[in-house]
């Protein structure tokens, strides 16, 4: 290439950083003509040596930035957030997204790696026969709390939701920051289904959460299970591998899913409908993918973060320890006891109001 050709790409490169700096919370751009994927995932979600491996590998250089829920991905694309390759929503999400138009079809001929995901999940209702997404890992959603407070687990949604006994833990309760999972818990406290789209039950759901708000420290679903380890907080609603993580420095932390119900959930690697209209970005997009569901790199990952996941061929990766850890792996009379969170469609508008004078009082 001549050195003036050379100059324009150059030109050329810095013109898009500056528009993708400038185009309003998108990631920040890498700023040189290495090649870079721009990935958007949930907090504490990957082994970071995953991608020292894949520059290593491919040359391309990941840059992650994390979301706290799945409406706040769904936010910031919407807000005309772009550059974002590949993106980690959870099964109701990505039948939204589908809706929307805001996901790439899933090359599967470049998924070397699309056969060693268990049959139970290769065909979603979400995304049938993964068209668009690639399960990335699954788990569940419960109570993280300290063996030196009790004798028995605390396995009720009581012990959050029952203002008696949340009172034990004032000020020191924490839900997750995200109005569908926590709405939700209270509506299967109060023996409704989570993906109602009854006002009145949403209501009641509601005022569950705003009765024990006192007693609640923070919505927060990046840190609390730090806050845990610290003692700072004493009972959290969360996800089960973050809690297990923070059991590895403290076996005192642990995890119970209660008995009336708890939400399962599945995430998933897509490709935003933007970089599926860019060659180059819709290459490495797959790469990643590819990359990420490698039976040695998937194993590596669940070793990392205690999450399931849904390739079958990882197992001889995974330590036995957590292969043997039933609240990883749920037995199946608990696993039928758990639902998956829906899309709900007008009725998300309830519970954003519902979510947004919890928060807000
Ligand atoms: C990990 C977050 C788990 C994602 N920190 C729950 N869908």
């Amino acid at each position: 290439m001549k050195i003036r050709h050379l100059v324009f790409v150059g030109l050329l490169l810095v013109g898009a950083a500056v528009l993708l700096a400038a185009c309003g919370g998108g990631p920040a751009a890498s700023g040189d003509s290495e090649e870079v994927l721009y990935f958007y995932n949930w907090s504490e979600y990957i082994e970071p040596e995953l991608f020292d491996k894949f520059k290593e590998e491919t040359g391309i250089s990941v840059i992650e930035d994390t979301f706290s829920s799945n409406e706040d991905l769904l936010a910031k694309l919407q807000s005309g957030a772009e550059g974002y390759d590949v993106i980690v929503p959870s099964d109701y999400m990505v039948d939204q997204m589908i809706d929307l138009d805001m996901l790439a079809e899933l090359d599967h001929s470049k998924i070397t790696s699309i056969g060693d995901i268990d049959p139970s999940f290769a065909d979603p209702p979400f995304d049938p026969g993964m068209a668009h997404c690639l399960p990335y890992m699954w788990g569940t959603t419960g109570i993280g709390f300290n063996w030196n407070d009790w004798d028995e687990a605390p396995d009720s949604w009581s012990y959050l939701f029952e203002p008696d006994l949340a009172a034990n833990f004032a000020g020191r309760i924490s839900f997750l920051d995200d109005s569908r999972e926590t709405l939700g818990a209270a509506l299967i406290y109060l023996g409704y289904d989570p993906n109602t789209t009854d006002a009145a039950q949403i209501e009641e759901a509601k005022n569950v959460i705003l009765a024990i708000k006192p007693y609640i420290a923070a919505f927060d679903s990046d840190s609390y299970e730090d806050n845990l380890l610290s003692g700072e907080f004493g009972l959290v609603h969360g996800w089960s591998g973050d809690i297990f993580t923070a059991q590895l420095e403290d076996e005192n932390i642990d995890y119970a899913i209660p008995r009336e119900g708890a939400v399962k959930w599945v995430d998933n690697l897509c490709i935003t409908a933007d970089a599926g209209a860019d060659p180059a970005r819709y290459e490495r997009a797959l790469k990643w993918i590819d990359f990420l569901n490698q039976p040695e790199n998937a194993g590596a990952n669940t070793n990392f973060v205690w999450y399931a996941t849904p390739n079958m061929n990882a197992t001889p990766y995974i330590d036995q320890e957590i292969l043997d850890y039933e609240a990883v792996y749920p037995p199946e009379e608990v696993f039928n006891k758990l639902y998956w969170l829906e899309p709900i469609g007008d009725a998300l508008e309830i519970y954003d109001r519902a979510w947004t004078e919890i928060t807000s009082q």
